[in-house]
């Protein structure tokens, strides 16, 4: 009966001392994603595709005066947009539902100026979701607010009709992973054969606040893109470059589709800003958002797709580029051999990880709990991070390779579900037995990528020397 005592005893002391050791992670610092935000994060590499009318009339914007008729592609094949992305790396389709000319790839039951009134005749949407879904990427809609064929664009009644539209977009496709709202809004326009100008005020015209309503209830997961989110803000440029500075926070009263002169707040978010808004980096393959014959010499190189990856996701923001069909409805023979040559620089660059299952050691460990250990870095899982103790915001770590490698490119990721914090950091390489420093940064966010001048080295020290809070980062990995 005592040694019976004494082993519940001894038992009890194990808990309460277990309890003890318990270290609490760090509290979230600032706004964080939403589950729907991270997933979308994680993405990185998401395709558009621009087609309509302007595909047939060689035009980047419709007037709205477009007939039905000039809708003729020949041999549209949406499974082989979705292989040709599915292939190169793309997780995300996103279609001109609608562009500003008006005309509807789907068979809206709102307007005939569709695809139902052309020679076409089939559901262009329903053949991208259905093609996204065998192909496993996840689908986005365009639907721009700007229509310069309906007749009462600028009144009431169009607002309605928007939403009715928006209504069959959100229920007839099934899953709807993000919705891209143009800031191009008002201007010249047929309307309905009044062939006038019609200006709106985009603050209040739209109410956007019940039209975002009806989006996520019909779509309860879906991610909202416009110039100032509300899930995903523009980047501000549509050269493929996010800032170096890149916050993913913003205030959004200080935003709203189509303000003038926020650009540079949207390439570098706003370090104090209130709410999780990340950038979307939106660019095309081709000088134009449409296929045109005359760009087919003019298709960017494998190697430019791989200078905008750096400097959108590398930069912490997400990448949106457009593949535009030609008049057959496929994606141009240029375009798919570049798309693959650009995987294979992103193959042959991030292919191995120098770094993977490598020992690290960091000056701070939080609480010196192994849970928060700079062995999560390196261990290749995205959802254990390092952590320094509570008001240690600087600190270093170390990665010590088995032998010397020659070493071009590092990548650090913040842990980004409790916050992004750090606001300044570099990287040395044990060179000749001294440190020299081969890259410094102000953010890093989701994903910060490095390309330094190549070294030859088997340590690598990344020194972060401000924060918003204590250290969190994710990963850190070495090529
Ligand atoms: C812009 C539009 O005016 C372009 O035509 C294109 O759709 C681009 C993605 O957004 O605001």
């Amino acid at each position: 009966m005592i040694v019976m005592h004494k082993i519940v005893a001894f038992i009890g002391c194990l808990l309460w001392t277990g309890a003890i050791a318990q270290i609490a992670p760090p509290a979230a610092c600032g706004p964080v994603p939403t589950a729907d935000q991270l997933a979308w994060q994680r993405m990185e590499m998401n395709a558009f595709v621009h087609f309509t009318v302007n595909t047939f009339t060689d035009r980047e914007w419709g007037l709205g005066s477009e007939k039905e008729s000039v809708f003729n592609p020949t041999a549209l094949d949406a499974n082989q947009w979705a292989r040709v992305l599915k292939e190169a790396g793309f997780k995300e389709m996103i279609v001109t539902a609608k562009h500003h000319d008006g005309f509807c790839l789907w068979p809206s039951a709102y307007t005939e100026h569709s695809v139902k009134y052309s020679p076409y005749k089939g559901d262009v949407v329903k053949a991208a979701s259905e093609a996204c879904r065998k192909y496993g990427l996840k689908f986005g809609i365009y639907l721009s607010p700007w229509d310069r064929n309906n007749a009462q664009y600028g009144r009431p009644e169009y607002v309605t009709y928007y939403r009715n539209q928006l209504t069959e977009l959100l229920s007839n496709y099934g899953p709807i992973t993000e919705l891209w709202l143009d800031g191009a809004n008002g201007g010249e326009g047929y309307y309905g054969g009044a062939n006038e100008k019609r200006t709106i005020d985009r603050r209040v015209y739209y109410d956007w606040p019940a039209t975002i309503a009806l989006a996520r209830r019909l779509q309860p997961h879906i991610s909202i893109f416009s110039d100032g989110g509300p899930d995903i803000r523009w980047v501000g440029d549509e050269e493929g470059y996010a800032g170096e500075t890149d916050w993913c926070t913003v205030t959004r009263d200080t935003l709203y589709p189509g303000k003038p002169d926020i650009n540079d707040l949207l390439i570098h978010g706003s370090e104090s800003g209130a709410e999780w808004v990340p950038a979307e980096t939106d660019v095309s393959i081709r000088p134009g958002w449409f296929y045109h014959a005359s760009e087919d010499t003019l298709v960017k190189t494998p190697e430019a797709l791989f200078e905008i990856y750096l400097k959108s996701v590398g930069r912490g923001a997400t990448l949106l580029l457009n593949v535009p069909p030609d008049r057959r409805g496929l994606f141009h023979e240029n375009d798919i051999k570049s798309l693959q040559g650009f995987r294979k620089l992103l193959d042959e660059t991030f292919g191995h990880n120098l770094a993977a299952k490598a020992r690290v050691t960091a000056d701070n460990v939080r609480g010196n709990a192994g849970e928060f250990s700079a062995i999560n870095l390196t261990d290749g899982n995205p959802d254990t991070y390092w952590a320094t103790d509570d008001g240690k915001t600087s600190g270093s770590f170390e990665i010590s390779l088995k032998e010397p490698r020659l070493i071009k490119y590092i990548v650090l990721q913040e842990y980004i579900q409790l916050g992004q914090r750090v606001k300044a950091f570099n990287v040395e390489a044990w060179i000749d037995g001294a440190w020299k420093k081969v890259a410094e940064g102000t953010t890093i966010g989701y994903k910060r990528i490095l390309r330094i001048d190549p070294v030859t080295t088997s340590r690598v020290r990344v020194n972060i020397t401000d924060a918003k809070a204590c250290l969190v980062l994710a990963n850190a990995a070495v090529y």
